[in-house]
């Protein structure tokens, strides 16, 4: 496993749609969301799409890093990964929910997103099964951030133009003085 670079704002990879995976999920594109995961952890996040290491295909990868209510204090929190290669929406609520995202390819901003509250996807796990589930809370927020990923659309892209202008200049800035 390996830690990649995450590439940030205004990269124009970023803007770019996604391929979907051909021929299954093989021990190279597991070995690659093995990568994006050890990156995500180590950045650290709760999701990563492939284009954000400069792979342009359709795979995410997400540990929304929950608790159990009765894990003793001293437990380090279990990992819960989660892999999802061609994922597709396949039902949206009409009811939308608001969340504070923040994104690894736009680092130190934050700002409020609506999106529908809760989605069904379908996608192929990393033994290459095919699952159907339905997704609220963070989870519903998550997956769909990523997906937006994955058609070269970011949080961002949500907000005013002037919002969005300033979220580049920030991050802009943030590199220079890295
Ligand atoms: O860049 C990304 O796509 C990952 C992003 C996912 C996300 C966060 C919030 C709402 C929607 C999607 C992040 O992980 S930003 C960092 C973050 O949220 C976090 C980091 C450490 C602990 C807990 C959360
Ligand atoms: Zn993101």
């Amino acid at each position: 496993m390996a830690i990649r670079e995450i590439i940030t704002v205004p990269n124009p990879l970023l803007k770019q749609v996604s391929k979907p995976v051909e021929g299954g999920v093989t021990d190279e594109l597991r070995a690659l969301m093995d990568d994006m995961l050890e990156t995500m952890y180590d950045a650290p996040g709760i999701g990563l799409a492939a284009i954000q290491i400069g792979e342009p295909i359709r795979v995410i990868v997400m540990d929304l890093q929950e608790r159990p209510d009765d894990l003793p204090e001293e437990e380090p929190s279990p990992k819960q990964p989660r892999f999802f290669v061609n994922p597709e929406i396949v039902w949206a609520s009409d009811e939308l929910s608001t969340y504070d995202e923040g994104c690894l390819s736009v680092p130190e901003v934050y700002d409020e997103v609506k999106r529908p509250e809760r989605v069904r996807i379908r996608y192929l796990n990393y033994q290459g099964e095919e699952i159907i589930e339905e997704c609220d809370g963070l989870y519903a927020t998550c997956i769909q951030h990523e997906m937006d990923h994955l058609n070269g659309v970011l949080f961002i892209d949500h907000l005013s133009k002037l919002k969005r202008d300033r979220a580049v200049t920030k991050v802009k800035k943030l590199r220079k003085a890295a």
